[in-house]
C-alpha cells in the first residue's frame, strides 16, 4: 500500500534542502523543513484522535505552517477542508456541522467565537495564527521526527471544497487523491514546469487556484514559490524579478496594468503568466502583451473537475477563449433541455469528463444525481462553444453566479437575507460590470406596501452575516421585479438596466 498524493507531492522530496517557499521578508523554507513540519503536525491530528478519512477544517491565515497542515492531513489520510478566512462565524458554523469535522483549526484571534460552535458540534479546535504561531504549531515543537504516512488509495477522499448553490446552500465537492493527482501532473507537463520554476504565489491557499493548480504544480515538479500572504502590487512587483512564472485572477492583471511599474524590462525574464477563476477580457490581454510582450495563459476549471482546458503552451494563446481541453479531459457541448451533444459552434452548456472530475458532493446524492451524469460527464452550468479551430469559448452562465475578484458569489444566499429584512417584499441580487472585481454585486430591493426598508439596518445585519466580498456594494430599492410570463425574475433585464451602476469605479 501507498499513499500516492503524499508520495509523489510531498514524500518524493524527503531529505532535499532545495528552497521550497521564498518568503518576502528574506527568509525561506527547504522542502526537507517543510515536510518536517508537516510531518509533526501529522503527529498532532493522529495523536489527537482524527482517523483516516475524518475531516479536519481550517481558516487560517496563507502561512508555511498553514500549507504545512495540507500536507500533514495528506499524510495522515485526513480529508483537508481549508475555508475562506472572509466567512463569518455563521458561514462557517454551517461547514462543520455539515462536514462533521473532527477538528476545526482557526485564527487565535476567533478562538473565542468558534469555540461553542466547535464543543457544540463534538470537533477539536486548535489555534494557527498568520505568523505561524498558536496551539497546533506548539503542540507540533513537541512530536517527534517523521511520521508513518497512512496508506491511502487513488480513489479516497483528499478534500473538501465548499461550493455555493443556486438554492444558496453550500455543497461539500469532494475530490480524491487522483482528482488531484492527475490534474496536478497533467498541468505540470502542459505548462512546462520545472524543478527550475519559481512561481510567484499571490493567491488565497483555501481554493483550488492557489492550493492545487498553483502549490500542487510546484510540488509536482519539486520548484519553489515565492510565497505572498496575499495579491499586493507592490510586494508583487518587487517579488516579480525573482520568479519565473505567475498564476493569478484577472484582478492581479487589470492592478498590474494600473501600475506603471509594470514594464517589459520588469518581466522580461518571466517565462509564463496564467489567468482563470474568472473571464480574461480580451482588452486585458491585449493591453498586457502590449505592455511586456507577454501573452497570459488563460484556462478553465472549478472547484469540482480542478482544470477543463488550457490555452496551449506553444501554440496561439487566443484573446477571449479558454484554450483546448486538456490531456485526459473529455468536454462536450449539450442542449441544456434535452442533454443532447451540440454540433460544433453552437452554443450549449460544457460538460465534462475525466480522472479531474470529483466524487459528488458530501452527503447530497440529488444533487449530485442532478449534476453528475451516470455517465462521468459533470454539467458545468457554464456556456460556450467550440470554434472551427477547436478553442473553447465561455460565453455565459446556466447558473446564477456572480464571480467577483475570483470570489464566487451565488445571489440566492444573499437574497434569502435580503427577502427576510423588516420592510422588504423581495429582492434580487445581480452581478454588475465593475473595473477592478470583473463583477461586483448589486442589491435591488422591493418594499412590502407602505414599508420604507432602513438600507442602514439592512447593510449591517448583511454585514454580521456574510463574508464582506459577498456583500452588495450598493443596495437600491425599486417597485417591482421585471418578470417573464412564468413569473420567473428577469435577471437580464435587471443586468441591463444597471450596467452601468459601477461604470468608471
Ligand atoms: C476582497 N474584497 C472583495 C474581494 N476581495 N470584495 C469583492 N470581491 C473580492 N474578490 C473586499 C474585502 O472584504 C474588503 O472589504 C475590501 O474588498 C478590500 O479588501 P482587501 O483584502 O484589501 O482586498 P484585496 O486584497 O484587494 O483582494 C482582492 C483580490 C482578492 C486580490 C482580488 O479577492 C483575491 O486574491 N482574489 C482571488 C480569489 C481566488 O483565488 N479565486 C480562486 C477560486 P471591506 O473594505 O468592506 O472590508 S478557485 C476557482 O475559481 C476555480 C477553481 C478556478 O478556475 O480557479
Ligand atoms: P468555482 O466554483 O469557484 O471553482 O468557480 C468555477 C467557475 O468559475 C466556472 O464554472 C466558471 O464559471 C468560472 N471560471 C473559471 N475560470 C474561468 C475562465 N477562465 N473564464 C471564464 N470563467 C471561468
Amino acid at each position: 500500500m501507498a499513499n500516492p498524493l503524499y508520495d509523489r507531492l510531498f514524500g518524493c522530496h524527503a531529505g532535499k534542502t532545495t528552497t521550497f517557499l521564498h518568503l518576502p521578508g528574506g527568509g525561506s523554507v527547504s522542502h526537507a523543513a517543510f515536510l518536517d513540519q508537516a510531518a509533526r503536525i501529522a503527529h498532532v491530528l493522529s495523536a489527537a484522535g482524527l482517523a483516516p478519512g475524518d475531516r479536519l477544517a481550517a481558516q487560517v491565515e496563507k502561512s508555511p505552517q498553514a500549507l504545512a497542515l495540507y500536507a500533514a492531513c495528506v499524510q495522515a489520510g485526513v480529508v483537508f477542508l481549508p475555508l475562506n478566512t472572509a466567512y463569518t462565524t455563521d458561514e462557517l458554523s454551517y461547514f462543520i456541522e455539515n462536514s462533521g469535522a473532527a477538528m476545526l483549526v482557526c485564527d487565535a484571534a476567533k478562538e473565542a467565537a468558534l469555540a461553542p460552535i466547535a464543543a457544540r458540534l463534538g470537533a477539536r479546535l486548535e489555534t494557527l495564527n498568520a505568523d505561524g504561531g498558536g496551539t497546533l504549531t506548539e503542540r507540533a515543537g513537541r512530536q517527534p521526527a517523521g511520521f508513518p504516512t497512512v496508506d491511502r488509495g487513488a480513489d479516497d477522499l483528499a478534500a473538501f471544497l465548499y461550493t455555493s448553490g443556486t438554492t444558496g446552500r453550500s455543497k461539500g465537492a469532494m475530490l480524491t487523491q487522483d482528482n488531484l493527482l492527475s490534474n496536478a501532473e497533467t498541468l505540470a507537463e502542459a505548462w512546462r514546469f520545472t524543478a527550475d520554476d519559481v512561481l510567484l504565489h499571490a493567491l488565497p491557499i483555501f481554493h483550488t487556484h492557489g492550493l492545487f493548480v498553483a502549490t500542487n504544480i510546484a510540488l509536482a515538479t519539486g520548484g519553489a514559490m515565492v510565497f505572498l500572504p496575499k495579491f499586493d502590487a507592490d510586494a508583487v512587483i518587487a517579488q516579480l524579478p525573482r520568479a519565473t512564472a505567475m498564476m493569478g485572477v484577472p484582478t492581479f492583471y487589470t492592478r498590474l496594468l494600473d501600475d506603471p511599474r509594470l514594464t517589459c524590462d520588469l518581466v522580461a525574464h518571466m517565462r509564463l503568466f496564467v489567468s482563470g477563476s474568472a473571464p480574461l477580457l480580451a482588452e486585458t490581454h491585449r493591453q498586457f502583451e502590449a505592455r511586456t510582450g507577454h501573452r497570459i495563459l488563460e484556462r478553465y476549471g472549478m472547484t469540482e473537475t480542478n482544470m477543463n482546458t488550457s490555452n496551449p503552451y506553444d501554440g496561439e494563446r487566443r484573446a477571449g477563449t479558454v484554450g483546448f481541453p486538456l490531456p485526459g479531459v473529455e468536454l462536450k457541448i449539450t442542449d441544456p433541455q434535452t442533454g443532447a451533444e451540440l454540433p460544433q459552434g453552437e452554443i450549449g452548456q460544457l460538460e465534462v469528463r475525466g480522472r479531474n472530475v470529483f466524487k459528488g458532493y458530501w452527503q447530497m446524492p440529488e444533487k449530485t444525481a442532478a449534476e453528475l451524469r451516470a455517465d462521468g460527464f459533470f454539467i458545468t452550468g457554464d456556456l460556450g462553444l467550440i470554434d472551427a479551430d477547436g478553442y473553447v469559448h465561455i460565453v455565459g452562465r446556466n447558473k446564477d453566479l456572480i464571480i467577483s475578484g475570483g470570489y464566487n458569489i451565488y445571489p440566492k444566499e444573499i437574497e434569502l437575507l435580503l427577502d427576510a429584512q423588516p420592510g422588504v417584499l423581495e429582492s434580487a441580487v445581480i452581478g454588475v460590470p465593475h473595473a477592478d472585481l470583473g463583477e461586483t454585486v448589486l442589491g435591488l430591493i422591493v418594499p412590502q406596501p407602505g414599508g420604507a426598508p432602513d438600507l442602514d439596518a439592512i447593510a449591517a445585519a448583511m454585514t454580521a452575516a456574510l463574508a464582506r466580498f459577498k456583500l452588495p456594494r450598493k443596495l437600491i430599492v425599486i417597485d417591482a421585479l421585471p418578470r417573464n410570463t412564468m413569473g420567473k425574475v428577469q435577471k437580464n433585464v435587471l443586468r441591463e438596466t444597471y450596467r452601468d451602476v459601477f461604470a468608471g469605479r
